[in-house]
């Protein structure tokens, strides 16, 4: 029997991709120059795509597959996927969740633990003489024991908040309502009041229409020249020119992103920033949580094609 047909629309690792073609032929779409040309010619003859959290999949490429039945995405982000256009065209679409939730985590912990005590500029004061030229290190500011906002507490949000319980942090949140917690993690419903009432604002929000600039200047201000924000959702939850404007004039403290508009291509703004630590979109970045992605985009393909109901549906 002839293989199934896949567009995959971004390169995988080496493993994952020879998974892929092991079982699938695998159409590499990112390296063909003509699309429109690829699409008129094997178009009908494609029934799924294998993308990616970042790289999405739109209502045009949905509608030039007449023959499409499921988007396997490698990550747990749906926004760049158009899950209208998808019912519409009764096209199933799967992600990643779960297998990357702690990394995730793990990493705006990092963030905050590096950006806040000043690791990176540290090291550069170690390598570049300037321990011994100047002396002491500026001091830093403390992040045990202060307050710690997090806004969407779901899968990520809530590992972030056990994680900063551990430095012994006041933990409030916002979400669409209070959750049923053992913690006594405080409901603060809006965001600008959580802002307020934190130091260190976490954005863990799956990002939406709705959720697009949720973090504003009223927030940036409500946050204030001594408050960091971090940000491993999705740049669209952040209002980013207004961003650049709050830490060029410093009316907010600092920022540790790893999602950007027009990712990889970030803001030239960013790069004359101090109180900013850029990181290239990698929280679920391991090779233990990659290959756990790996595994659940191709059992997604595989059980789809085998008439059985695909693991991770996206609701
Ligand atoms: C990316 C992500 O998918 O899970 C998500 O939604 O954004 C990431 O895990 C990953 O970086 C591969 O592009």
């Amino acid at each position: 029997m002839s293989k199934i047909k896949v567009l995959q629309l971004g390169p995988y690792s080496d493993r994952d991709e020879k998974m892929l073609q092991e079982q699938f032929h695998v159409h590499r779409f990112f390296e063909i120059e003509d699309k429109p040309a690829f699409l008129a010619e094997h178009g009908s003859s494609i029934k799924a795509i294998a993308t990616r959290g970042d790289l999405g999949a739109d209502r045009d490429l949905i509608q030039s597959l007449p023959n499409l039945e499921l988007i396997s995405i490698y990550g747990v982000g749906f926004d760049a996927v158009d899950l209208v256009a998808a019912k519409e065209n009764n096209v199933l679409v799967s992600n990643t969740p779960d297998v990357l939730t702690k990394d995730v985590a793990d990493i705006a912990i990092a963030m905050m633990l590096a950006l806040g005590r000043g690791v990176t500029g540290g090291q550069t004061w170690a390598q570049s003489g300037d321990w011994a030229k100047k002396g002491m290190f500026p001091l830093t500011r403390r992040v045990h024991g202060k307050r710690a906002g997090i806004l969407g507490l779901g899968r990520i949000g809530y590992e972030i908040g056990r994680r900063l319980t551990g430095f012994d942090m006041d933990i409030c949140y916002s979400a669409r309502g209070p959750h049923d917690l053992k913690e006594d993690w405080a409901f603060i419903g809006d965001p600008v009041e959580l802002a307020k009432n934190c130091d260190y604002l976490f954005v863990a929000l799956a990002a939406s229409a709705e959720t697009k600039h949720i973090v504003n200047k009223d927030v940036m201000d409500a946050l204030g020249s001594d408050g960091m924000i971090i940000n491993i959702s999705r740049a669209a939850n952040i209002d980013e020119i207004a961003l650049l404007d709050a830490l060029e004039a410093r009316t907010l403290g600092s920022a540790a992103l790893d999602v950007f508009e027009g990712e990889p291509n970030i803001n030239p703004r960013f790069l004359n920033l101090d109180n900013v630590l850029l990181q290239p979109h990698h929280g679920s970045g391991t090779v233990e949580t990659r290959e756990a992605m790996g595994d659940l985009l191709f059992e997604n393909l595989v059980a789809h094609f085998s008439g059985k109901p695909i693991p991770t549906p996206v609701v």
